[in-house]
């Protein structure tokens, strides 16, 4: 059974944006300020450096038993942590291969970008993934390669078919609190978002202002 999961306020981390202060800091703010689930992101960190990274932040939100804790790519150190799940890209190992690996007790997310790659995830066996995020919304400096944007009308499109084949679907790229009603009213089942967090002089209340704001939203029908 794979842990209980909301994806409405999802932080993605980036070590770097976080400046001088520890990441896990930046997470326990955020997480007191509504923040429901994390995924650890550092491209730089080496695995050991990772594997530290998570556990930190796993000691972060353990006063907060419903936000789940996911690893970016890297399966071995989402297993090592006991992490509640992983999230992989395109290029990573295929997601086939990431449940062999993970079991059935764990979260799997892939990133998607395409009609193209959309179809290919609803098309593995059932059970093999849980969470698609759908990217990127618009163009952002935090992941300059991120591809074409696809904008409010390709987040609905996507977000439909995505769950109307049995997976959650959650949007980011370019997301802040001015945007994240709008993003919240395509039918997505939560936000992604990295600077709008990691950046944020006080990462409480800029989580407590974006929960609001996905408060206001309503999905069309
Ligand atoms: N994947 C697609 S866009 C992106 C990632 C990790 C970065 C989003 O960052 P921000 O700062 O929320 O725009
Ligand atoms: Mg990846």
């Amino acid at each position: 059974m794979r842990p209980p999961f909301d994806p409405t306020l999802y932080l993605v981390t980036d070590t770097e944006l976080c400046g001088p202060r520890p990441v896990a800091d930046v997470v326990r703010a955020a997480v007191a300020g509504g923040v429901t689930a994390v995924q650890v992101r550092d491209k730089n960190a080496s695995r050991r450096d990772l594997l530290a990274l998570t556990r930190a932040v796993q000691a972060a939100v353990v006063d907060a038993p419903g936000v789940c804790v996911v690893v970016n790519d890297a399966v071995d150190v989402a297993l090592l942590a006991d992490a509640d799940g992983v999230h992989v890209g395109q290029d990573d190992l295929s997601v086939v291969e990431v449940r062999a690996l993970v079991g059935p007790d764990r979260l799997l997310g892939l990133s998607v970008s395409s009609r193209a790659e959309l179809d290919a995830a609803l098309a593995l066996p059932t059970g093999t993934l849980d969470l698609v995020g759908l990217s990127p919304v618009w163009s952002t400096p935090t992941k300059p390669d991120a591809g074409p944007a696809l904008g409010l009308a390709g987040i609905r499109d996507l977000a439909a078919a995505a769950r109307a084949g049995g997976l959650a679907a959650v949007a980011i790229g370019g997301i802040s609190a001015g945007r994240a009603a709008e993003v919240a009213a395509t039918g997505v089942d939560g936000i992604c978002v990295v600077s709008a967090l990691c950046t944020a002089a006080d990462p409480t209340d800029a989580a407590r202002t974006l929960r609001q704001e996905l408060g206001r939203s309503r999905p069309a029908e």
